[in-house]
C-alpha cells in the first residue's frame, strides 16, 4: 500500500472509528495530532478564501498545504504529517501566517510616517510593569537602531499602537481572533494597514529571562509585523515564525530583518550612530536576499533603456516584471505600486521570465526556465511547478520568452526564441500548425520578444525598450513606441 493511501485510511477510520490498521509507533498520530495539524495549516498556511481544509474531506489538498508548510520551513517535503513535521508543527510560535492573502491585500505595507506612539493597555500580571515597559522599549529599540522611524510611549491619548495581553477569544477594531491557551500561539499582530496593534497571550507565562517565554524576544518579531514585515523562513533571523529561545542580552538583529526593514523605511537619520557590524561570511544567504531590495534604486521605470521581462495583467491590474520586482500599475486608482517580486510569491525569487492571466478563471501564469506556476493571487496553486513540455512544446524549446491571452480569439500565444505557438485553454492542447514565425506573422517585428501582453484589442510585443502594438484582429503593425506612458512619465 501506498504511503499516502495508507495515511488516508488513518484518517478516514479515526472519523469514522472503524479498525486501525496497525500503525509503526514512530509514525503513530492521534487524532490530537490530526487536529493541531488541521488547526496549524487553517492558521498559518490559509486558503485565499479562507476555508478550512479538512484534512479527511481533501486529502489532496491538505498535502499541498503540508508541503507549503514543509518547504517553508526546510523540511523533507512529503506532503505528509512524518514526526519531524509535527514536531515542527508543535513548537511555539507567532499567529500570524507564513503564507496568505494578507500580502495581496496589503496595499499599504508601511507607516506614512516615522514617528509613532504606542501605549501599553494593560500588563500582564507574571512581570513586573517596569520590566514589561523595558522589554517593549527595547523591542522597539531593535527596529529604531537601524531605521529612521522613533517610538514614543504614551498613557493617554491616540496611540498609533496599541499593546496588550489578552487570553482566549477577543476583539479587536475589525477582527475576531482567539488564542490557544499555553503554547503554540504567543502572539500576534496586525499590519500598518490594519491599525497596527499588537496582542500577547496571557496564557503563556511571560518572563523577562529565559524562564519562561522571554516578553523582549516575543515583541521585537511581532513589532516587525506592525512596521509591514512578514515571516522569512530563514532560521535566525527575528521574523522567522517559530519563538527561538537565545540570550536576550546579546541579542543582535540578522542581516535578513535589516535589508527588509531598511527597504521600507530607509536607513537611519544618522548612520554613524548604528552599530551593524555583522559578520557576512556567517550568515545563510535567504530568499529574500537573494531577491535582494539592494538592487532596487537603479531601476527606474522612467528609464527610457529600460526593458521588461515578462508583463501580465491580473485582476484588472497590470504587471511588469524585471530581475526580482515588479510594478503593479493600477488603472482605477491610477498608482503604481514596485516591490520584490518575492512579496507576493515567496518562492519564486524572481526572474520571471513570460506571465499571462486567464481572467475567467482567475489564474495567472509565470514561467521562469523550464518550469511554470499557476498562482491565484499570490497563492501557488496545488501541483505546480510544472515543466513547460507538459503544455506540448518540443524538448528543443528550454525557455517561455513571453506569452499573452488573447481574450479575441480565447488563445494563449507562446514566445519562445524568433518562433510563437498558439494554445488552446479549452482543450489544453497545442494548437496544429505551430510553431510559426514570428516575423511572417507580426509583420514589422523582426526581433525575439521579451514580453507581451494583449490589452484593449491590442496586442503588445515588448522588445528592449521598444513596444510594437499590433491590432489584435489583423496583426496590423499600429506603430512602434518608445514611451513610458504606462507609468505616466514625462
Ligand atoms: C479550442 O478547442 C475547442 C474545443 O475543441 C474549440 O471549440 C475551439 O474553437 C478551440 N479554440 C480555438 C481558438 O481554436
Ligand atoms: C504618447 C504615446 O504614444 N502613448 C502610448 C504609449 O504606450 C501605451 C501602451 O502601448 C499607449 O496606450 C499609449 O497611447
Ligand atoms: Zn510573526
Ligand atoms: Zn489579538
Amino acid at each position: 500500500m501506498k504511503m499516502q493511501s495508507f495515511l488516508l485510511r488513518i484518517v478516514l477510520c479515526g472519523a469514522l472509528s472503524c479498525a486501525l490498521p496497525i500503525i509503526p509507533k514512530t509514525d503513530q498520530i492521534t487524532k490530537g495530532d490530526e487536529q493541531l495539524a488541521e488547526n496549524y495549516l487553517h492558521n498559518y498556511y490559509p486558503d485565499p478564501e479562507g476555508t478550512r481544509v479538512v484534512r479527511s474531506i481533501n486529502n489532496n489538498k491538505m498535502a499541498d498545504k503540508i508541503r507549503q508548510m514543509q518547504e517553508f520551513f526546510g523540511l523533507k517535503v512529503t506532503g505528509q504529517l512524518d514526526s519531524n513535521t509535527l514536531d515542527e508543527m508543535k513548537k511555539p510560535r507567532c499567529g500570524m501566517p507564513d503564507i496568505g492573502e494578507f500580502r495581496t491585500t496589503r496595499t499599504l505595507n508601511k507607516w506614512p510616517r516615522n514617528h509613532l506612539t504606542y501605549r501599553i493597555q494593560n500588563f500582564t500580571p507574571d512581570m513586573d510593569h517596569a520590566d514589561v515597559v523595558d522589554a517593549i522599549e527595547r523591542a522597539w529599540k531593535v527596529w529604531s537602531d537601524v531605521t529612521p522611524l522613533t517610538f514614543t510611549r504614551i498613557s493617554t491619548g491616540t496611540e498609533d499602537i496599541l499593546i496588550s495581553f489578552v487570553a482566549g477569544y477577543h476583539r479587536s477594531n475589525r477582527f475576531d481572533r482567539s488564542f490557544d491557551g499555553y503554547g503554540n500561539e504567543l502572539a500576534h499582530a496586525f499590519y500598518p494597514t490594519y491599525g497596527g496593534d499588537a496582542h500577547f497571550d496571557e496564557d503563556e507565562y511571560w518572563t523577562k529571562d529565559l524562564k519562561g517565554t522571554n516578553l523582549f524576544l516575543v515583541a521585537a518579531h511581532e513589532f516587525g509585523h506592525v512596521l509591514g514585515l512578514d515571516h522569512s523562513n530563514t532560521f535566525g533571523t527575528l521574523m522567522y515564525p517559530v519563538y527561538v529561545p537565545s540570550n536576550p542580552q546579546t541579542f543582535r538583529l540578522h542581516e535578513d530583518d535589516i535589508k527588509r526593514i531598511q527597504y521600507l523605511y530607509g536607513q537611519p537619520e544618522n548612520v554613524n550612530d548604528v552599530n551593524v557590524n555583522y559578520d557576512d561570511d556567517q550568515l545563510e544567504p535567504s530568499q529574500f536576499t537573494t531577491n535582494s531590495p539592494s538592487e532596487e534604486p537603479s531601476l527606474n521605470q522612467c528609464d527610457p533603456h529600460l526593458s521588461f521581462d515578462a508583463v501580465a495583467t491580473l485582476r484588472g491590474e497590470t504587471l511588469f516584471f524585471k530581475d526580482s520586482f515588479m510594478w503593479r500599475i493600477n488603472p482605477q486608482k491610477g498608482n503604481i505600486e514596485k516591490g520584490p517580486t518575492s512579496d507576493f510569491w515567496p518562492n519564486l525569487k524572481g526572474g520571471i521570465e513570460a506571465a499571462y492571466e486567464l481572467e475567467d478563471k482567475d489564474v495567472l501564469f509565470l514561467f521562469k526556465g523550464q518550469k511554470y506556476w499557476a498562482t491565484q493571487a499570490n497563492i501557488i496553486q496545488p501541483g505546480y511547478p510544472k515543466n513547460i513540455h507538459t503544455l506540448g512544446f518540443p524538448r528543443s524549446v528550454r525557455k517561455i520568452d513571453a506569452a499573452l491571452f488573447d481574450k479575441e480569439t480565447k488563445r494563449t500565444l507562446f514566445f519562445s526564441g524568433d518562433e510563437y505557438w498558439s494554445y488552446n485553454e479549452t482543450q489544453n492542447a497545442m494548437e496544429d500548425g505551430y510553431p510559426r514565425d514570428i516575423s511572417s506573422h507580426f509583420p514589422g517585428f523582426s526581433s525575439t520578444v521579451d514580453a507581451a501582453l494583449q490589452h484593449n484589442g491590442r496586442i503588445y510585443l515588448f522588445s528592449g525598450s521598444n513596444q510594437y502594438e499590433f491590432d489584435s484582429k489583423h496583426r496590423r503593425l499600429i506603430g512602434i513606441k518608445r514611451n513610458n506612458s504606462w507609468f505616466g512619465c514625462q
